[in-house]
């Protein structure tokens, strides 16, 4: 509804941040530099899960992660929401979940991130959601996408994503097992935080009758969050309340709807110690401006570090951002 987009379409300007126990690799594997997105290296590596679990989700101790912080660095540069991975596809829930426990519990770090950005942002006056990997889920064993220790025409179908549904109808209830073990509950779950906003990703991997679904009981606990376009597509068309778009300018003109541009500070989405372009602050000014005269949003994407510590240079850029926000914003 019009009324729920309200503080969205004033907003203009929000940080995306990925963070998760993939930040703790930074883009490294056995000592060497992994292509692609950071965040993804589970399945870049084709990690099995017991060592996804060794390596990472037992060292994973962010102790120099502060909310407050982190709510400060947003609102100097001038931004007015936050959005974070609660879970990415890695299946890992970043906070305490009962409804499914793959967890935060599993880290020797023994606090909710979630709910301390959730209490930081009310406190410093940012509207707040989540990420959730709805669709992409390399945890759950029905779940989409995982395509290295499962094998056959599932793998086919759902690792890429399809919307030939008619050829693999067997699939269907299948994946409906995963959106009802894991999705909805946990989405359920995450609505007590009382976000403002969920945004989700990938929605080729599940039907559109599971994304609708997911949908349909998000907005019986929570029918005034904002949601994303990429919950459910269909052609051109989005079920969400708004539409995103990645950070190719050709792609910034007026939308028949809200919509949202999502540059990255450097080429991945979680923190890349090996990732070395990043981008001034002069290449993010054009691109708000650009989109405010447009109508749309900029959702600008860092990624912190395993430690919990905002990267240097994301703060040098964040930094740029906000002086020229001082005076133009
Ligand atoms: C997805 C994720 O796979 C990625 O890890 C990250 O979270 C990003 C924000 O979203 O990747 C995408 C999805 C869609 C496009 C590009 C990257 N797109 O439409 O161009």
């Amino acid at each position: 509804s019009k009324e729920r987009m309200r503080w969205y379409d004033d907003a203009r300007f929000g940080m995306f941040v990925h963070w998760g126990v993939y930040s703790l690799a930074g883009g490294e594997w056995e000592g060497k530099p992994v292509g692609g997105y950071a965040e993804q290296i589970l399945r870049t590596k084709k990690i099995p899960q017991d060592v996804y679990r060794k390596e990472l989700i037992d060292k994973f101790n962010p102790l120099k992660f502060n909310a407050d912080e982190w709510m400060k660095a947003a609102k100097d540069a001038g931004m007015k929401y936050m959005i974070i991975t609660a879970k990415h596809h890695d299946g890992f829930a970043m906070w305490p979940s009962d409804a499914y426990p793959y967890d935060i519990r599993l880290t020797p770090f023994k606090r909710d991130p979630m709910r301390e950005l959730r209490d930081a942002a009310k406190k410093h006056g940012i509207k707040f959601g989540f990420y959730y990997s709805h669709a992409n889920d390399w945890e759950h064993i029905d779940a989409s996408g995982r395509d290295w220790d499962v094998s056959g025409k599932y793998v086919q179908a759902l690792t890429k994503g399809t919307t030939d549904w008619n050829n693999y109808p067997q699939y269907i209830s299948r994946l409906a097992k995963y959106v009802d073990e894991k999705a909805i509950p946990q989405l359920k779950e995450l609505a007590k935080y009382n976000p403002d906003i969920f945004w989700f990703d990938t929605n080729q991997h599940l039907p559109i009758s599971e994304n609708l679904r997911i949908l349909e009981n998000l907005r019986q606990v929570a029918p005034d969050v904002v949601v994303n376009g990429r919950l459910v597509t269909f052609g051109e068309m989005n079920f969400g309340d708004y539409f995103n778009t990645t950070d190719k300018p050709a792609f910034f003109r007026p939308q028949n709807q809200s919509w949202e541009g999502l540059p990255t500070t450097n080429e991945s989405y979680g923190y890349s110690k090996f990732d070395m372009r990043m981008k001034p602050a002069s290449h993010f000014i054009g691109l708000l401006a650009g989109a405010a005269s447009k109508g749309g949003n900029i959702l600008m994407n860092i990624g912190p570090m395993g430690n919990g510590a905002i990267d240097e240079r994301d703060k040098t850029i964040l930094k740029g951002v906000g002086d020229w926000m001082k005076i133009n914003g």
